[in-house]
C-alpha cells in the first residue's frame, strides 16, 4: 500500500493525494465477462489480460499515492452491494459495467444513492457499436465517460477521479467558515 508521507532530510514530504483528511480510496469495479479479457474477441477488447490491466491500474495508483480496490463479478447484485459498501471508506468509485451499462437500473440506483464521485469507462467505443450499446443507464448518474481507448481508459479515469476528488477536498478546506479555520490553525 503507497505511504502518505516520505521523510526527506529530517522534513516530512506530505503526497498532494494525502492531505489531512487521509489518503484518497477509489473502489475499482469490473462488471461481467471482463474476466476474459485477452482471450477472447481481441479485435474489440485488445489483448491484455485483467490480471495485467489490474497491475497498470496499481502502478498509476501508487504514483497518485491513491489506495485502489479492484474486483471483477459476474453479478448484478454482487457489484450493487460493493457499490454500497464503498459508501463507508471510499471517495469515488470506477465502474465498467460492462453488459449491466445497458440494462441494469439498479446499479445505476446504488451508484445515486451512495452519491460517490463515479466514472463509467468502456475498453472499447459502445457508441460506434450496436444501437443498444449506445444507451447507458449509468451515464446519467456519473461524472464522466470514457469509452473506446482500452486499457488506457481506466488510467484517464484514475487520474480524472484522483484530480476531482483533490480539487473537492481543497474547496471543502478553503469554504470552511471562517471561525472553524481559525480554530484549526490555533488563532483567535
Ligand atoms: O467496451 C466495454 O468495455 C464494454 O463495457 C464491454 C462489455 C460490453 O457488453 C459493453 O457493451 C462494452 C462486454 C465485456 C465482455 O468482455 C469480453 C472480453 C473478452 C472476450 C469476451 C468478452
Amino acid at each position: 500500500m503507497p505511504r502518505c508521507w516520505s521523510l526527506s532530510g529530517g522534513i516530512v514530504l506530505a503526497y498532494p493525494g494525502c492531505e489531512q483528511n487521509g489518503m484518497l480510496r477509489i473502489r475499482v469495479l469490473h462488471g461481467p465477462n471482463i474476466n476474459l479479457l485477452g482471450s477472447r474477441e481481441p479485435s474489440i477488447y485488445g489483448t491484455m489480460s485483467l490480471d495485467a490491466m489490474d497491475s497498470a491500474i496499481l502502478k498509476l495508483a501508487e504514483e497518485l499515492a491513491v489506495e485502489v480496490d479492484l474486483r471483477q463479478s459476474n453479478s448484478e447484485g454482487e457489484l450493487v452491494g460493493w457499490i454500497q459498501e464503498a459508501r463507508t471508506g471510499y471517495d469515488g468509485i470506477i465502474i465498467n459495467p460492462a453488459g449491466y451499462t445497458h440494462t441494469s437500473v439498479a446499479i445505476r440506483d446504488a451508484i445515486a444513492a451512495v452519491g460517490l464521485p463515479t466514472v463509467e469507462v468502456h475498453l472499447s467505443n459502445i457508441h460506434q457499436r450496436e444501437e443498444f450499446r449506445h444507451r447507458s443507464y449509468i451515464a446519467g448518474v456519473a461524472i464522466g465517460q470514457i469509452s473506446g481507448l482500452g486499457p488506457t481508459g481506466y488510467l484517464l479515469a484514475l487520474r480524472g477521479l484522483h484530480d476531482h476528488l483533490t480539487a473537492s477536498r481543497r474547496q471543502k478546506k478553503t469554504s470552511a467558515p471562517a471561525t472553524s479555520r481559525r480554530a484549526a490553525k490555533g488563532t483567535r
